[in-house]
This record gives structure tokens, sequence and C-alpha cells, in this order.
């Protein structure tokens, strides 16, 4: 189903206005509108991070492959009854380094708990959480 576009003129000052065309060049977007579009839905993402709502986060880990029982501590971490893990992948990068994946859902302080947990844990050298959540519009 199609759904029903809206036009509306905005009032900005030529300089705001010369910002937006680089950033909508700079970013790839084919027009104005897209980019407007994806910001807006990146507020609405935000938002969701600051309430109670389920989300999803992207928790990528690079941790030391002989740091002693280190993978088992990240897997009693995700073993959280109150988010759901929906996938991890892991890639061994070289002899030393594994790097990880974590897809969670569930609210925000918990999956920013898990985050935290293990970028905590000793052997971890790179923790960073991408937040996201489902955007229906
Ligand atoms: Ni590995």
């Amino acid at each position: 189903m199609k759904e029903k576009l809206v036009r509306f003129s905005i009032t900005i000052t030529e300089e705001l206005l010369k910002e937006l065309d680089e950033k909508v060049i700079k970013k790839g977007y084919s027009s104005r509108s897209e980019f407007i579009r994806d910001i807006i839905r990146e507020m609405i993402v935000e938002d969701r991070w600051q309430s109670d709502d389920e989300v999803i986060g992207v928790l990528t880990v690079i941790y030391d492959h002989h740091q002693r029982e280190l993978t088992q501590k990240m897997i009693d971490i995700q073993h959280s009854k109150y988010v759901n893990i929906m996938c991890t992948t892991h890639v061994h990068l070289d002899h030393h380094n594994c790097l990880e994946t974590i897809i969670i859902r569930g609210k925000p302080s918990e999956i920013q708990n898990i985050a935290i947990q293990i970028g905590g844990l000793k052997g971890v050298k790179f923790a960073k959480l991408t937040k996201t959540a489902k955007v229906e519009i």
C-alpha cells in the first residue's frame, strides 16, 4: 500500500539551505525530501531510546581470543532474562583478535546495561553500541 505524500514548504536562510544541500550531496541522497525523511526517522529512533519501548541494539566487540574465560563470561551476560539476543556473528580477525556483533532486542536500559557489562570485561578491547529501532513510517 502506497502512503499518501504531502508537500509543504519551509522557510530557512540561504546559508542553512546551502548547508542542507551540501549534506544531501555528501551523504548521497537523491533529494532533500529523502534526506529530511531520514532525519525525522533518526529522531524517532533517538526518542525510542529515551523511552521504555522495545528497541534494537547492535553491539560490536573486539576482544582478545586468548583471554581466559572471556567468551564464557560474554555468553553468561547475554543470557539475561530481560533481553532477546537475536543473533551473533563471530569473525576470527587474526591469531589474537575476535570480532563479534551481537544484535539485541529489548528495553533501552537493559541493552545499555549489557553493552556496559560486556565492554567492561577484561580482554575486551573495543565495544560500541549502535542504537536502532523499528520505524514503521
Ligand atoms: Ni575468534
